[in-house]
C-alpha cells in the first residue's frame, strides 16, 4: 500500500471510552466469561451506530497499564522462543521466510494455545462482553493472534478484508476483530488505517500480496478515489480498535527504531448458510511454507496434541460451570 499525501486523521467523534475495569474476572479461579449485565452496559447506542456506519470503532482505555505489561511479557516471550513455528502458527506475514529467522513481520496465530492465561485476563472478558453485545449471546471466541512489525520495517500490511481469509464456502459469520497495540502507535510506527463504510459491501476480490502465492498476506486493490477517504488511526497503548470482517483495513510501515507489537482477539457470531456458496479463489492458489509445516506437524503427532488441547478446554469449562454454580447458590 502506498499513500500519497497526508491522510485525514481520526475524528475524535469515532472514539469511545470504556469505563474502569469492573470485577469481571475471578482471578483466583481464572474464570473469564463475563456477566450478562456487563455486556448490556458496554457500548452506547451511538457507539454501536457509528460502528455499523463506519465498520470500525476506537475503544479508549480497553486495557489497564498493568495488564498491558503482563500481556507484553507473555507475547514477547512467545516470539523470542519461536513458539508455534513448527506447527505453522508462527510465520512471516509479508515475506517468504523459509527459515523463520529473519521475519520482517512475524505473526503468531493462537498465542493463547501456548499461554492460556491470555484468555483469563480482564481485557478478554471486557472484549468478549462487547462482542456479545454486538453479535448476540451465541457469539464465540474464534481465535487470537499477535503481530510484530519490526523496527525499520518498510512494508505495509496490505489492504484486505478479514473475511477474505475464510475457508468455509457454505457458511458466513459476522466477525469482530479487536486490534490492540502494546505501545502507542501513530503514522510513524505502523498504526491501522480504515476505509470507512467499506463494511457495507460484499467480500471483494483479493490476491496474494504482490501476486506471490507463497506469501501469507492477502491484498485487495483499493482505488485512488477510495484512498482519499482513508482514516489513519493513531492510538495510545491500551486502546483498542474493533473492525468487522468486511471492513477494509491496512497498517502502515514501521520505520521507527522500535518494534511495534499488537494483540488481536477475534469473535464470531453463529454461522449462517450462504445464499450462494462462495469461492475464494485466492485461497485455492496459496501455497505457504507455514501450511506445509502444519501438515508435517499434524502427520507427526500433531493430531494428538490437538485432541489434548480440546480436552484441556473442556476442563476449563467444567471449572467455570462449578464456579458459576457456587456463585448462584451463594446468591440464593
Ligand atoms: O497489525 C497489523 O499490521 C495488521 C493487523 C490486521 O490486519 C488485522 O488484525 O486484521
Amino acid at each position: 500500500m502506498s499513500h500519497s499525501g497526508p491522510m485525514p486523521l481520526m475524528p475524535t467523534a469515532t472514539r469511545c471510552t470504556l469505563g474502569e475495569p469492573s470485577q469481571l474476572v475471578d482471578h483466583a479461579d481464572h474464570v473469564y466469561p463475563c456477566r450478562a449485565e456487563t455486556a448490556a452496559s458496554c457500548l452506547s447506542f451511538g457507539e454501536r451506530q457509528r460502528f455499523q456506519d463506519q465498520g470500525f470503532l476506537l475503544l479508549d482505555g480497553a486495557c489497564s497499564a498493568a495488564e498491558l505489561a503482563g500481556l507484553r511479557q507473555v507475547l514477547c516471550g512467545l516470539f523470542d522462543h519461536g513458539t508455534g513455528y513448527a506447527e505453522g502458527n508462527l510465520f512471516d506475514m509479508v515475506g517468504a521466510d523459509p527459515t523463520g529467522q529473519a521475519a520482517s513481520q512475524p505473526q503468531l496465530l493462537n498465542p493463547s494455545l501456548y499461554a492460556p492465561q491470555l484468555l483469563l485476563s480482564a481485557h478478554f472478558s471486557r472484549i468478549q462482553a462487547i462482542a456479545r453485545q454486538l453479535l448476540g449471546d451465541r457469539t464465540e471466541f474464534c481465535f487470537d493472534h499477535s503481530i510484530v512489525k519490526r523496527a525499520g520495517s518498510t512494508t505495509s500490511t496490505p489492504w484486505h478484508q478479514d473475511e477474505a481469509h475464510h475457508r468455509d464456502p457454505q457458511h458466513e459469520f459476522d466477525q469482530l476483530s479487536f486490534w490492540m497495540p502494546l505501545q502507542d502507535v501513530a503514522e510513524h510506527n505502523g498504526c491501522m488505517c480504515y476505509l470507512p463504510g467499506s463494511n457495507h459491501g460484499g467480500v471483494l476480490q483479493h490476491r496474494s500480496l504482490g501476486g506471490d502465492t507463497s506469501l501469507h498476506a492477502l491484498e485487495c486493490p483499493v482505488g485512488a478515489g477510495d484512498l482519499g477517504r482513508v482514516l489513519v488511526v493513531p492510538m495510545s497503548a491500551g486502546a483498542c480498535v474493533m473492525h468487522g470482517g468486511r471492513t477494509l483495513h491496512a497498517a502502515l510501515p514501521n520505520p521507527s527504531g522500535a518494534d511495534r507489537l499488537a494483540y488481536v482477539l477475534v469473535f464470531r457470531g453463529p454461522p449462517r448458510p450462504r445464499v450462494d456458496p462462495a469461492r475464494f479463489a485466492w485461497l485455492d492458489t496459496q501455497h505457504t511454507a507455514d501450511a506445509e509445516r502444519r501438515q508435517h506437524w499434524l502427520r507427526r503427532g500433531g493430531y494428538l496434541v490437538m485432541l489434548l488441547r480440546r480436552l484441556r478446554r473442556q476442563r476449563y469449562l467444567r471449572r467455570l460451570l462449578g464456579v458459576m454454580n457456587r456463585r448462584w447458590q451463594a446468591r440464593g
